[in-house]
């Protein structure tokens, strides 16, 4: 099939699926054309079958906000007409899927028939798509879309109660390539560079957006510490960083947080941590959480959204209420207290993690592809 794939490019959980999802397409025999305004930042290997067609928007004076959608919309028709494309396959709703539908439209006006396939990733639902601004558009977007995916049975609930959509929406999880986290580089050799022997790393990862609470995680390593020679090492960046910092300085923890910024690909980083802290306000899926349970590192978060698909309470970790930093932490001391226990639920963490191979996600994607094909637009 010809395939083509619209993403946010930049750090993010659905760039990252949308890049792995278009990597393994491209290695099965399909040809995939990602069209993003910059190169996806993990889309870093060559092969015959892959092409990235770069959006570009002109300044105008006359622009105070860049016309990116139409710009975008140009160029999927471009790419459609003269690459064939079979399908279009739109991750995060605003604008992608509003904009393959006007790509579409001026299709069919020239005689080419587009599906498009909007993958809903979270806060396009459960966040900004309930901003009244965007309802209207989204709503249309999604009830014209040929097939609509969610990562979880979660977000698919939280987008039928919130859109009174007639399209339904399939879940495909997301997933991970086992394999790559089987063979990764022994790493340990870097762990003395950041915590002494007898002690524990605990990590982060997030994009550091209000949603994903990193001032619980502070708050855990704090009362954690008291009882637990330990270090935590924050990956990533975003808004609430100045106030992470400002918590830390209050709660007198800087000198034991190693914050390293925005990681391409945590992998490394996450094979010498311990513990995986998520304590999201909300949360589709947590595909940093799978990253982390594919190298057999249990996971502490919140049990919001779509978490409780992939962490099991008890088994690969464990799930406190949203803001229930002080339970998190209890969580913590009883599984870092415990060796036994601990080993056990590394073991599930990576059984679980096995789960969601992208050996098993990948044909319901094709399967997909194909029925929206033969069903036309
Ligand atoms: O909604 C976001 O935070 C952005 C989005 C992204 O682009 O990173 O994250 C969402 O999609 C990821 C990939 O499907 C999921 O693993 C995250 O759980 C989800 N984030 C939220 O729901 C907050």
């Amino acid at each position: 099939m010809n395939i083509g794939i619209v993403c946010y490019p930049t750090f993010g959980g659905s760039g990252v699926v949308a890049t792995e999802l278009g990597i393994a397409l491209a290695h099965k025999g399909h040809k995939v054309h990602f069209i993003t305004y910059s190169q996806p930042f993990r889309l870093n290997q060559f092969n015959e079958n892959l092409f990235y067609h770069e959006v570009n928007v002109n300044d105008y004076p006359l622009f105070d906000y860049q016309p990116y959608e139409s710009v975008l919309a140009s160029k999927i028709v471009d790419v459609a007409i003269y690459e064939r494309l079979d399908v279009l396959h739109v991750h995060y709703a605003i604008p992608h899927a509003s904009v393959a539908y006007l790509a579409q439209q001026i299709l069919k006006s020239r005689k080419i028939n587009l599906p498009y396939i909007t993958t809903l990733h979270g806060t396009d639902i459960t966040l900004v798509g309930q901003d009244p601004s965007f309802e209207p558009v989204i709503f249309f977007s999604l009830n014209n879309s040929n097939a609509i995916t969610s990562v979880s049975e979660s977000l698919r609930k939280d987008t039928l109660k919130t859109f009174k959509i007639a399209n339904d929406v399939k879940v495909i999880p997301n997933f991970i390539k086992i394999e790559d986290y089987q063979h990764q580089p022994e790493m340990q050799c870097h762990r003395k560079n950041f915590a002494a022997p007898n002690e524990k790393i605990l990590i982060h990862v997030s994009n550091f957006r209000k949603v994903k609470r990193v001032e619980d995680v502070l708050r855990v390593f704090d009362i954690v510490r008291k009882e637990i020679p330990c270090k935590l090492i924050l990956v990533g960046d975003g808004p609430e960083r100045p106030a992470i910092d400002k918590l830390c300085r209050e709660l007198n923890t800087c000198s034991d947080i190693i914050s390293l910024g925005k990681i391409a690909n945590p992998k490394e980083v996450l094979s010498i941590s311990d513990l995986f802290i998520l304590p999201s306000e909300t949360e589709s899926f947590g595909l940093s959480a799978l990253e982390a349970m594919a190298l057999k590192i249990p996971v502490i978060s919140s049990n919001t959204g779509g978490i409780p698909e992939l962490n099991i309470h008890g088994k690969t970790g464990y799930m406190s209420n949203v803001g229930d930093y002080q339970d998190m932490a209890k969580n913590t001391i009883t599984l870092l207290s415990d060796e036994k226990k601990f080993q056990q639920f590394r073991e599930n963490a990576f059984e679980q993690a096995k789960k969601f191979d992208i050996e098993a996600i990948l044909p319901m994607y094709e399967k997909l592809y194909k029925e929206v094909i033969a069903a036309g637009i």
